[in-house]
């Protein structure tokens, strides 16, 4: 995996960001204040407000949907004193608005995007994740550049590009694979074509940023309690805005899809017969 660090970190990405490859700059955002928040000061922020908690069925492809249903309610508090103690579980805040949950702590996170001569849209997503815990293999449905900024402990990340499509079993229509990752080594057999998978792996430690380019599928394994905020980089000409715009409307079409009684039954249903088509095995 490429790196980068100090005064590398310009030309390098530049250099990334031209050819669509990935890039991890070290140390790019130690100096935000996400980096120096404690666990009791994210507490303290977050009060006794409570959220919806994701569990399994986004990591391990029991749905095709974005944003599948959370699976229960739970104090947030009590969620971040779970992954300070590194208990391992399958619980996630995915995407989070921790902006809107905890306004008291400094959300100035951006430092140092405009030494990289672009622009951020100021809507972080956080991502929180206990040890056992794992983002499902999928790349961005809005087909837009990523910068996932790492903070408190240490994730694994692996990142494949829109060649390896049918080595990792696209399902026809989502963003998402049929194999689940976190089995990797039981699935060999089932789905032979990953043994030919041609990518990257990074660890990342606080205070890392990853440049995830656009369509670059990626895996996260949770190796401690941490968490990540992604921004996403502005399309810088026409061409990118009506990819990203059309993106959009195909993934808020399927969002809304879903919602419908009976449509996501169907979509599975649809989805499962082009897979059968396509890989000539069952989803
Ligand atoms: O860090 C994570 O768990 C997921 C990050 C991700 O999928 C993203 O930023 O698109």
């Amino acid at each position: 995996m490429p790196e980068a660090l100090g005064s590398k970190i310009l030309a390098e990405f530049q250099r990334s960001k031209q050819l669509g490859t990935p890039l991890v700059m070290r140390q790019f955002a130690k100096d935000w204040p996400a980096n120096h928040w404690t666990w009791n000061d994210l507490c303290r922020a977050v009060g006794s407000r409570t959220t919806g908690i994701r569990g399994n069925a986004f990591a391990h492809g029991q749905s095709t949907t974005f944003f599948p249903k959370p699976i229960a309610q739970k104090s947030i508090a009590e969620y971040f004193r779970q992954l300070e103690r590194n208990e391992t579980s399958d619980e996630r805040l995915f995407a989070f608005n921790l902006r809107a949950n905890a306004p008291g702590l400094n959300h100035s996170n951006t430092k140092r995007f405009h030494t990289l001569g672009i622009r951020v849209a100021n809507v972080p997503a956080y991502f929180f994740g206990a040890p056992g815990s794992d983002t499902r293999i999928h790349y961005d449905f809005d087909w837009i550049d990523l910068l996932l900024s790492h903070f408190k402990g240490q994730k694994r990340v692996w990142l494949f590009d829109q060649c390896q499509n049918d080595r990792l079993y696209q399902i026809p229509g989502t963003v998402h694979s049929a194999v689940d990752f976190s089995r990797l080594e039981e699935l060999r057999e089932e789905f032979p074509k990953v043994e030919q998978l041609e990518g990257y792996e990074v660890v990342l430690e606080p205070g890392d940023t990853l440049y995830i380019p656009k369509g670059y599928w990626h895996h996260i394994t949770y190796v401690t309690g941490s968490f990540s905020i992604t921004y996403r980089i502005w399309p810088q000409n026409l061409r990118e805005w009506l990819k990203t715009s059309y993106s959009w409307l195909v993934g808020g079409t399927d969002i809304v899809l879903n919602k419908i009684p009976g449509t996501s039954a169907w979509q599975a249903q649809r989805r499962a017969k082009a897979f059968e088509a396509k890989y000539r095995r069952p989803l």
